[in-house]
């Protein structure tokens, strides 16, 4: 039975530019956000990966597309310059019939299309500090890349995104309303949450005050988006381009962390199973200040590992606030997905408090 969503897959794919005729279409990936499908061409070789993107995270899809045609038309300059594969290394946006980079259709859906970055894998959880090494790798030569990519050309497409005390009114809103009565359930978590209330301001303070640079930013950087050569394992290509962003630099480093150096999945229900990996974290910034090093001030770098517990706390709360609001946001697979969630970000940020001396010497001796 194909579903009415892949009715429509297959209607939009026909509206890009590709090349040969779909033979299959299939849901594919782990995001939390779009639906992600990948395009298996009647002729060998070709493969795509069309998208839907998700309208009620993103309230005005055409600006994410106009931020990721203009930060992949630069990278794929820069790549060229260094002599790099442009079909690997950067991700290629596939214009529409019409000469569009997204297709709007008659359901008011946006659709865009990229070429598939073939000999590539994605990883969940790092299986070695090798491969989390490299992921911090691409993400920081991908922050190097656009140093100079003028901030004010960039889109917000999600306003407050690390603004983690506007996370706090978010909660607040979602408490008030309570719509499906799930306050009660989730007491313990939010004295968490909000006994961490004062030290989770911190980085908002240090960017309205100057003492963080703001810079083009990632802000979704997961292991899982990195695509990985899958003969090499090093990165090949930093992929899900939708929240660049002007930001901080530790929102970047934070996040990564928060996903890769978990020694658990990010939904384990076994709460002993989670906890910061000292070794991961070691890995993660080795790598990622080898290439990011010289553009950071020192004040960035040494407000890493509190970037690093604040990303987790407000991604934590995110799954909280959306847990209580009813699964709106981020896709579930099964009931109280978001509420695990939560709990295993603040199991982590509980870890990172124990280890608090270890990480800060880590990036210390790092330098
Ligand atoms: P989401 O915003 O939902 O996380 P992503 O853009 O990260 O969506 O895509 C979901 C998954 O699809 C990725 O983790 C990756 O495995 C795969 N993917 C996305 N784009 C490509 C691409 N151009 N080539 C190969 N795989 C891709
Ligand atoms: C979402 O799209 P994906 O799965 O890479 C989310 C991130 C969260 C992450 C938690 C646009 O990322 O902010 O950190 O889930 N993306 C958006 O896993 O909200
Ligand atoms: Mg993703």
């Amino acid at each position: 039975m194909v579903s009415s969503t892949e009715k429509s897959a297959y209607l939009a794919i026909k509206k890009f530019q590709i090349i040969g005729q779909p033979k299959e279409i299939c849901r594919y990936g782990n995001g939390h956000i779009n639906d992600t499908y990948l395009v298996i061409m009647k002729e060998k070789g070709i493969r795509y990966i069309l998208q839907r993107i998700n309208k009620h995270v993103f309230a005005h899809p055409d600006e994410v597309i106009e931020n990721i045609a203009g930060v992949t038309a630069y990278i794929r300059k820069e790549v060229e310059k260094l002599g790099g594969d442009v079909n690997r290394e950067v991700l290629n946006l596939i214009p529409t019939v019409d000469g569009s980079n997204f297709y709007f259709d008659e359901d008011e859906q946006y659709w865009r299309v990229y070429l598939f970055v073939e000999r590539t894998n994605t990883f969940q959880l790092p299986d070695t500090p090798a491969i989390f090494y490299e992921s911090a790798r691409a993400f920081g030569n991908f922050g190097a890349l656009l140093a100079d990519y003028p901030c004010e050309k960039l889109n917000v497409t999600i306003p407050g995104f690390h603004d983690t005390p506007w996370r706090y009114k978010q909660l607040r809103h979602a408490l008030k309303d309570d719509v499906r009565a799930r306050a009660k359930e989730v007491e313990r978590e939010l004295e968490f949450v909000f006994e961490h209330e004062k030290e989770a301001s911190i980085l908002r303070e240090m960017k309205e005050n100057g003492e963080l640079p703001i810079r083009v930013t990632h802000n979704d950087t997961k292991l899982n988006n990195v695509l990985f050569d899958d003969k090499t394992d090093k990165g090949v290509c930093v992929i899900d381009l939708d929240t660049i962003m002007p930001g901080l630099s530790v929102y970047d480093f934070g996040d990564a962390i928060r996903f890769g150096a978990n020694t658990s999945e990010e939904d384990e229900e076994d709460l002993d199973k989670c906890e910061l990996s000292l070794p991961m974290f070691r890995a993660y910034t080795e790598g990622y200040l080898e290439c990011a090093k010289d553009a950071l001030t020192e004040k960035e770098i040494t407000m890493l590992p509190e970037g690093a517990k604040i990303m987790t706390l407000e991604c934590g709360i995110r799954f909280l606030t959306d847990y209580i609001n009813g699964d709106i946001y981020f896709r579930v697979h099964y009931e109280k997905q978001n509420l695990r969630r939560a709990r295993n970000q603040f199991k982590l940020v509980s870890s990172m408090e124990e280890k608090w001396q270890d990480m800060c010497a880590i990036v210390e001796n790092t330098i």
